[in-house]
């Protein structure tokens, strides 16, 4: 009998519930989608900050338990133990990685400081103002400006960190480059997409050929959609 599929709590609007739908896809795992924002009810009823995502885990070792399981990364490990292949894990040796944990090293950085440079300095500033239709391009730019300056920061740090070709750990896909993605991914959607580098739009392109990153781009602000 096949397991039930798992329950993914989470816009597609949002950046860290499709890093976790990509490696759903990728993966082969079977799991619903329940479209809700952050702090909205059921982004509480499903996770003690109303932050997204969570993953309902339907059954452990043929017991029913709909185990609610969240933080991103904690998501990650928890699929990698269930579905190990495709592996998303890197080795030392893969491209400029001497230890495997310098994959991990990276998603932090997407998380941590990717989502902060990318999302609250500019992706979402410039939604805004331009779904409010009241200021012109010159003055969004005006008010981002300093978002824009920090973005560049991270964005070369993040292509310091990167392999000089292929994906994060060249020809080795990981969560490394499903972190990173769906930021960069709405970024490129806005006019500020002008700041990628020709390293980033190479990246892009190559993410963009997976069926996983087409399977979840429905929804996302890379297709010009809004939430839910
Ligand atoms: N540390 C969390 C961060 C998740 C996160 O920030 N999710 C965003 C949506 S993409 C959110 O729920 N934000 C709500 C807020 O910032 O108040 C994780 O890794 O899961």
């Amino acid at each position: 009998m096949s397991s039930p599929p798992y329950t993914i709590i989470g816009t597609p609007f949002s950046t860290f519930t499709r890093s976790i739908t990509l490696a759903l896809h990728y993966k082969g795992l079977a799991f619903n989608q329940v479209r809700v924002t952050p702090h909205s009810d059921t982004a509480y009823e499903n996770h003690p900050f109303g932050f997204l995502p969570t993953l309902v885990i339907p059954e452990i070792d043929g017991k029913t338990v709909n185990l609610k399981l969240r933080e991103t990364q904690a998501i990650a490990r928890y699929i990698d133990r269930v579905a190990p292949e495709p592996s998303l894990l890197i080795s030392g040796g893969d491209a400029h990685a001497l230890i495997e944990e310098q994959m991990w090293e990276f998603v932090s950085f997407a998380g941590a400081h990717g989502f902060p440079a990318v999302e609250k300095g500019v992706v979402k500033p410039r939604v805004a103002a331009t779904d409010e239709g009241k200021l012109t391009d010159a003055q969004i730019r005006q008010n981002i400006q300093d978002g824009v300056a920090h973005l560049r920061k991270f964005l070369a740090r993040a292509e310091n960190a990167m392999a000089p070709e292929g994906y994060v750990f060249g020809e080795k896909l990981s969560w490394a480059d499903f972190f990173l993605y769906p930021l960069l991914a709405d970024l490129q959607a806005i006019s500020e997409g002008e700041e990628l580098s020709d390293r980033f739009q190479k990246w892009m392109k190559k993410m963009g050929e997976l069926d996983a990153v087409k399977a979840t781009a429905a929804g996302t602000l890379s297709v010009g959609a809004r939430p839910p």
